[in-house]
């Protein structure tokens, strides 16, 4: 049971290269494969900086980021992407097809797979609409497809990857909520035993997690579930009110 995705964050304290002060501060949480955590709070809070941690876009100074019991300074890039795939905030599409795009970093996909994988992120029909279908071609940046459409191929891209853990940072806002549904509904089915880490602004994407997170300010303020959190934390409640 060495390399199932379990992902530990332990007193992590965290400044950009050259910042004066922390932008995350003592940032401890378990997530486990099955689970499911969510990870709310404003904007600067340090949603992004905590996801991006565990890639390791960056180093931290203190404390440890652990995948499987392993400290991630201890892993190559390469060797945490194999079980890591992160959906980043602004999902980035290169110029070239959108199978190119796909499979990034996994040649060895089918195109089944591919396809699977679009359709579990709902970007099935538009992709079968066009022309050229899987061989259409997306322009640099994917200028040329809407910016819901853009997130669905960055999610089905990490799907393709197979990995242990996803990490969705706000990858559900640009669509409009019955997707958001019926997208979450296709995920949960095909994450059941992955680790997922998810980043929202909508409340809505988040009730079922098993644990969310409120950040304020690089701190983990409170955690609990939903039905937790409505009872015991002012700021969760200033979030769903808002
Ligand atoms: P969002 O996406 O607007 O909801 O905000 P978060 O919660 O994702 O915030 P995050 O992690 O992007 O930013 C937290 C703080 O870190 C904020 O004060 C801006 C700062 N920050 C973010 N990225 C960088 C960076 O690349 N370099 C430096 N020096 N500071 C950064
Ligand atoms: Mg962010």
């Amino acid at each position: 049971a060495a390399l199932e995705g379990v992902v530990e964050y332990r007193n992590v304290t965290f400044a950009y290269p050259g910042a004066e002060s922390p932008v995350l501060s003592n940032i401890s949480f378990t997530a486990r494969p099955g689970e499911t955590v969510a990870i709310i709070g404003s904007t600067g809070a340090g949603k992004t900086s905590l996801l991006s941690l565990l890639p390791r876009l960056y180093d931290i100074a203190e404390g440890e980021v652990l995948l499987d019991g392993v400290p991630v300074s201890d892993l190559d890039r390469a060797e945490i992407t194999k079980r890591v795939a992160m959906v980043p905030q602004r999902p980035y599409l290169f110029s070239g097809t959108i199978e190119h795009n796909l499979r990034f970093g996994k040649t060895e996909a089918t195109d089944q797979e591919l396809w699977d994988a679009l359709q579990i992120a709902q970007g099935e029909d538009f992709v079968r609409a066009k022309k050229n279908g899987l061989n259409a071609r997306i322009a640099q940046g994917g200028t040329n497809v809407s910016g819901g459409q853009r997130q669905r191929l960055c999610i089905a891209r990490a799907l393709v990857t197979r990995p242990k853990v996803y990490l969705f940072d706000d990858s559900f806002s640009a669509l409009d909520v019955a997707t958001d549904a019926r997208l979450r509904a296709a995920l949960k089915r095909t994450t059941a035993d992955a680790t997922v880490i998810i980043v929202a602004q909508r409340i809505t994407t988040i009730t079922d997690a098993d644990q969310i997170l409120v950040l304020d300010n690089g701190r983990i303020v409170d955690r609990g579930t939903h039905e937790e959190l409505l009872e015991t934390s002012p700021t969760y409640q200033e979030i769903v009110e808002s």
